[in-house]
């Protein structure tokens, strides 16, 4: 707090009189820049000569409904591009303390060990950013890049980003027709079968183990929001990593069914969103995974607030595509994984086995469908659900797929609030953390960066409204 509180003093004394920075090169120290919302991009250099050159853009909406929508976005141009994030948002009426006081902003941004634990301060005000230099031995520098190429380049990107979704799918983002739905339907599963069951007339292994060198991108359930999928899919690299064989995109399960709205029954987004998935599975062979979730299926005893929505979602799929698709949908479940292991990170749709499970029972997991429900269905032990697991089964999940209990757990399937889309080191244990990809105005994902863990959030755009023109 008395930090905070000496930050605050030195930066209103120096707000007033802070020159606005249209053109040119900036050196400052222990002094104010004031950088007018007009458009401009800015480049700035933290450390002196071996420090950090990040970048520093506008961000305005996609859409042209959406004029109003603008913030800051200070990104490290090495590694945004090319990953699934690395970027540090500075939203409307915020204020950011920039430097290497935070673990997940130098990772984020890369930030050297020339840049100060508090380096700068920048602060979005109504029209402009300020920005102070604290005091730092190297100081900071600043320059204008005015030039329209670069005033535009996140925007661009985030097109081309689109375009390139829009063409995977084959046009704007609407259910397909029900005989190209099942084309593609049985397309993406022959393709996951031959990937992670080549030759065998068996079901495809319940446990997906990714290398060391592959960034995993978690996404967590879904619920019909495509524009969430969108959004982590347009912010930063990950499409380029897909592409490039770098990162596999984890879908958690649960990408199907609505979660709030005045109809749980409306299916509609449902197919829209397997149809998206299942192009990408074909776009990115291998590198798009789909964990079971307890909403992938059409059983009667998948509800949500006493509707069946599994009931609803099998009378869809047979009126919209007919018996033939349904059947191809179950044979798709039927072979999803339940876990996925990379050697930095596990991921379950839900939670980990309450019991011991020895080598030999996971190597079958198939045969033992109650654990498999504990892993869709099951959730964090509270004092009203005594049978939730707890840190002690956490531990012993990781050690048993692992052998070490150091990895972080990802689960979906149990928000904890309406205000966040993740929550970190839940309940005590510091390398257990729950997703939610349903969040109406923000999407949140967990990555990794140098295999370490990333979390980030980005607010939501109806994106797949601008994919009708773009
Ligand atoms: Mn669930």
């Amino acid at each position: 707090m008395k930090i905070f509180e000496k930050l605050q003093h030195i930066f209103n004394k120096c707000a007033h009189n802070a020159p606005s920075v249209t053109h040119g090169e900036h050196a400052f120290r222990d002094s104010c820049l004031r950088l007018p919302a007009s458009g401009l991009a800015y480049t700035l250099r933290l450390g002196g000569k071996q420090g950090t050159i990040l970048q520093l853009y506008p961000w305005r909406s996609l859409l042209k409904t959406n004029a109003d929508y603008f913030s800051w976005v200070l990104i490290n141009p090495q590694r945004f591009f090319f990953e699934a994030g690395g970027f540090l948002r500075i939203d409307p009426e915020s204020r950011v303390v920039i430097g290497r006081h935070e673990e997940d902003q130098t990772l984020a941004l890369q930030l050297s060990t020339r840049v100060a634990k508090r380096h700068l301060i920048l602060e979005h005000r109504k029209d402009h950013l300020l920005i102070r230099d604290l005091d730092t031995d190297t100081g900071s520098l600043l320059y204008v890049q005015p030039e329209p190429e670069q005033v535009e380049r996140l925007g661009v990107w985030r097109l081309s980003c689109l375009q390139e979704i829009r063409r995977l799918f084959g046009g704007p983002l609407r259910p397909l027709d029900a005989r190209t739905a099942l084309e593609r339907l049985r397309h993406a599963h022959a393709i996951q079968r031959a990937i992670w069951a080549p030759g065998s007339p068996d079901a495809a292994p319940a446990i997906i183990h990714l290398p060391v060198e592959t960034q995993p991108i978690l996404v967590g359930d879904l619920h019909e929001h495509l524009d969430n999928l969108l959004t982590v899919l347009t912010t930063g690299g990950g499409l380029r990593a897909l592409e490039e064989r770098r990162a596999v995109l984890v879908l958690l399960g649960d990408a199907v069914h609505p979660d709030g709205g005045s109809d749980l029954t409306e299916m509609s987004g449902s197919l829209l969103m397997m149809d998206l998935i299942f192009a990408l599975m074909i776009r990115f062979p291998g590198r798009v995974v789909y964990i079971r979730g307890n909403h992938d299926g059409c059983d009667e005893e998948i509800s949500k607030r006493g509707i069946s929505q599994g009931r609803a979602w099998r009378h869809t799929m047979i009126k919209t595509r007919g018996e033939e698709y349904l059947q191809a949908m179950l044979n798709f479940y039927q072979d999803l994984p339940s876990i996925v292991v990379h050697p930095r990170v596990v991921a379950c749709h839900a939670a980990p086995f309450t019991v011991p499970v020895n080598r030999k029972t996971l190597g079958n997991l198939r045969a033992h469908p109650e654990l498999l429900r504990q892993l869709t269905w099951n959730r964090i032990h509270q004092p009203n659900r005594p049978g939730g697991y707890r840190k002690a089964d956490v531990k012993r999940f990781l050690t048993a797929l692992t052998g070490s209990d150091r990895p972080a757990l990802v689960v979906g399937h149990t928000p904890l609030d309406d205000r966040h889309t993740f929550w970190l080191n839940i309940d005590g244990i510091s390398n257990h953390h729950i997703l939610y990809g349903g969040h109406a105005r923000r999407m949140g994902w967990i990555t990794l960066m140098d295999e370490r863990l990333l979390a980030q959030e980005y607010p939501v755009e109806p994106l797949s409204q601008e994919l009708d023109t773009c």
